[in-house]
């Protein structure tokens, strides 16, 4: 037997291209190389670039979960674990506040994200390159994304070219409706929202799966037959 399903969550066999309808026809420029820039709450902002080519490497296979419901399971994804990072780079050469509270992940396309310094340093929260044994594709977050196989996907930022370290999380906002998304957003307690329950949610979101999805496969098939 599988290991049983988060609270909420149906399995689907496809991984679709997703988010906030409002990103769906925002696409990244920067395609071809991983370029960084991380600021905020560190002594020496820079740009990651040539240091991405040095941090250790791994490989994972998680499950992905949207807030909406769909889960999409054993997705084998290769890239660099978030701490190592950290404890690589965003420390010792960006010299990060090392009590800093949150980090903020801004996409190419304007979307962005924050999570909890500690929930970012588990294992399993990677900066993916790869997925499935290839190169990420656009719809899955060229050239770079988060990973973070505990949170709603909601968190998981794609395109990444900015990561901002913040000493407190008070003046953050996440884009969007305000009730959307969850400071934390675990999927293990349903944390869909920060300020409705989680359960009533399933039923509001499920019924929108569909229209989102198309809504994001048209317009990367647009996108692409015009470039
Ligand atoms: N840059 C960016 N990242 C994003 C989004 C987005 O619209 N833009 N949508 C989020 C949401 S709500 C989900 S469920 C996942 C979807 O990832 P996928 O398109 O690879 O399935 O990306 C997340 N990260
Ligand atoms: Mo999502």
């Amino acid at each position: 037997m599988p290991d049983a399903l988060p609270p909420g969550q149906v399995e689907t066999d496809r991984f679709p291209r997703f988010g906030i309808p409002d990103f769906a026809d925002r696409f990244p420029r920067v395609l071809d190389r991983v370029e960084v820039q991380v600021d905020g709450d560190v002594g020496r902002p820079m740009t990651l670039g040539a240091a991405w080519e040095g941090l250790p490497r791994t490989e994972q296979v998680s499950d992905f979960h949207c807030v909406t419901t769909w889960t999409r399971r054993g997705l084998r994804w290769g890239g660099v674990r978030f701490a190592d990072l950290y404890e690589r780079i965003l420390l010792p050469h960006a010299e990060a506040d090392p009590e800093a509270e949150v980090v903020v992940f801004r996409g190419q396309d304007g979307y962005r994200a924050a999570l909890p310094l500690a929930d970012l340093l588990a294992p399993d929260v990677l900066l993916a390159d790869r997925l499935g044994g290839e190169p990420l594709s656009v719809a899955h977050g060229a050239p770079v994304r988060l990973v973070a196989p505990a949170h709603y996907g909601y968190k998981s930022v794609k395109h990444v070219h900015r990561i901002t370290v913040r000493r407190r999380a008070e003046g953050y906002r996440e884009p969007g409706p305000r009730f959307i998304t969850h400071p934390r957003g675990r999927v293990a307690f349903e944390e869909r929202s920060r300020s409705l329950p989680g359960r009533p949610l399933r039923y509001l979101y499920r019924p929108m799966i569909r229209r989102v999805a198309d809504r994001f496969d048209q317009a990367l098939r647009a996108w692409e037959a015009g470039r």
